[in-house]
């Protein structure tokens, strides 16, 4: 079975990592967060990628989309090997920019279908106060002021001709992300519902 992907895409602190991972369970899907899948690689001592990573980290650049893309397929080919009825995957923060995006498409094209995108819509205010409350236990080295207004920025610039793309074919499922944790589940809930 071909995988079916979804993306979750949103400003920092949106709670893309929070919503995806409670709504697996409801909708049979495995949540994969590039973020997180490239800070675990990052720290991994034999890993060829990690040097790379960390130089695009402390830059804050986007890591190249050829590693990035290669992370998710291991993921993705590790959880269907375990369960082939596991071939749904939402992930999350990926593709960050048109690059990206352009990678996946040559890499994954027949490979996968990306099904819809999740936009996870929220102010600048909203995303700089989650993230500077997360900031207080996450150990996350970006989550301050000045860190998250920069990536505030990268999204506005490099995130948003993503969403304009998949707006044009008619695939953004946009969520009103200021809400609580629960108002906005429900709405997750409803795509997925809808969507099968
Ligand atoms: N919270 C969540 N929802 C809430 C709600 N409704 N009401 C009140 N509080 C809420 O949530 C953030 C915080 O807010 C948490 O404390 C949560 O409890 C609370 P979270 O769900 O963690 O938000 P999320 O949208 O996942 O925010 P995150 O900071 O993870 O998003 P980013 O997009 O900034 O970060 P990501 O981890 O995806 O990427 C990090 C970096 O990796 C990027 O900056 C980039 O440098 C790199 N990257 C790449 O290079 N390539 C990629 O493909 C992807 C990332
Ligand atoms: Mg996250």
């Amino acid at each position: 079975m071909k995988p079916q992907v979804v993306f979750a895409l949103g400003r920092p602190g949106a709670g893309k990592g929070t919503q995806c991972s409670s709504i697996t369970e409801h909708c049979n899907y495995t949540h994969l967060s590039a973020g997180d899948l490239l800070r675990k690689e990052r720290t991994r001592a034999d890993s060829e990628f990690s040097q790379k990573i960390d130089e695009c980290f402390k830059r804050g650049e986007f890591v190249p989309g050829e590693i990035t893309i290669t992370l998710l397929r291991q993921a993705m080919e590790e959880t269907m090997k375990n369960d082939k009825n596991k071939f749904r995957f939402l992930i999350d923060g990926f593709p960050p920019d048109v690059e990206n995006l352009r990678c996946w498409t040559q890499v994954m094209d027949g490979e996968a279908d990306v099904r819809f995108i999740l936009l996870f819509d929220c102010s600048d205010e909203v995303s700089i106060s989650r993230c500077l409350e997360r900031g207080k236990s996450s150990g996350r080295d970006d989550d301050n002021k000045e860190r998250v207004e920069k990536r505030i920025q990268t999204y506005l610039q490099s995130t948003r001709p993503v969403i304009a793309r998949y707006h044009k074919e008619g695939k953004v499922r946009a969520i009103d992300a200021s809400r609580s944790v629960t108002e906005v589940f429900d709405d997750v809930k409803s795509v997925f519902d809808r969507e099968g």
